[in-house]
């Protein structure tokens, strides 16, 4: 179901439009629980820089660490991961073995993870050398993941409205919250990147990217990403996914699944982004 899923961008605008009151200005309202949810920021990209991007690269997974940008892509017999300068040829790049279908990952120093879909395993590496070092099993499906420092936790996704937090070396379950906007079910998240608190999603399969109090589930922001490929690029391509904070600044790259391009940009207010 997650193969080659082309979507017609009106189908996207009609989706994300849904989601929104119209005029992007969002009220507190209350949600299916009675309590009063939270406001809504609606935001948009500011494309700072245009670098190039594997087209053959399937891409669930994106993160920067140690200098180095890496990506873990997916499907059968297709996956891999790999790491070098963003923008560049991959420096070091490992191929999983055919039956295993990768997707997100995250570095934890030493070493990182990277899940796989429906094998019901995990993949801990070396990220020095890419190396598999064990695995762990998995229960349910592997998405999205992402590592909270701060809170010595994981936090990880399964295509559902909720994000799980996990123990970061057993992958053992802790806890969960599900995420809401305006009090209703956001659900089919992706990957995923920590900053601090704040856990950024993709929606699969929209060009929206959620920004969600990882405390609460609240979404508080709300990111409609233009079409950043053009119409012949994009039909090349499969749905954008791929956020990876730029470690030191504000900014975020962003690619999808196919693209030929990666883009570094800043969340800015859907307003300003008018201007
Ligand atoms: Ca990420």
């Amino acid at each position: 179901m997650r193969l080659a899923f082309l979507v017609p961008v009106a189908t996207v605008a009609l989706f994300v439009g849904s989601c929104d009151t119209g005029d992007g200005a969002v009220e507190n309202r209350r949600g299916m629980s009675g309590q009063t949810a939270a406001r809504v920021e609606p935001l948009t990209v500011r494309v700072v820089e245009t670098l190039p991007h594997d087209p053959t690269a399937f891409t669930q997974g994106l993160e920067m660490a140690h200098g180095k940008l890496y990506e873990s892509t997916g499907l059968p017999g297709r996956s891999t991961i790999r790491t070098g300068r963003p923008g560049a040829p991959p420096a070091q790049r490992t191929e999983l073995p055919e039956e295993l279908f990768a997707e997100g990952i995250t570095v934890m120093g030493p070493t990182l993870w990277q899940l796989t879909w429906q094998n019901g395993v995990a993949i801990e590496r070396d990220a020095g050398t890419l190396e598999e070092l064990r695995r762990v099993p998995y229960e349910g499906e592997g998405w999205g993941v992402c590592h909270q420092r701060h809170r010595d936790r994981l936090v990880t996704s399964d295509g559902t409205s909720r994000l799980v937090f996990r123990d970061t070396r057993t992958l053992e379950k802790r806890g969960e919250v599900a995420v809401t906007a305006r009090g209703k079910p956001v659900g089919r998240l992706n990957e995923l990147e920590c900053v601090g608190d704040i856990v950024y999603a993709n929606v699969w399969p929209t060009d929206r990217i959620v920004r969600i109090d990882a405390g609460s589930g609240e979404v508080t922001g709300d990111i409609a990403v233009p079409a950043l490929l053009s119409d012949a690029e994009r039909r090349h391509a499969d749905v954008l996914n791929g956020i990876a904070a730029v470690p030191g600044t504000e900014q975020f790259l962003l690619t999808g699944k196919w693209w030929p391009k990666m883009f570094r940009v800043s969340f800015v207010s859907a307003a300003a982004g008018k201007g």
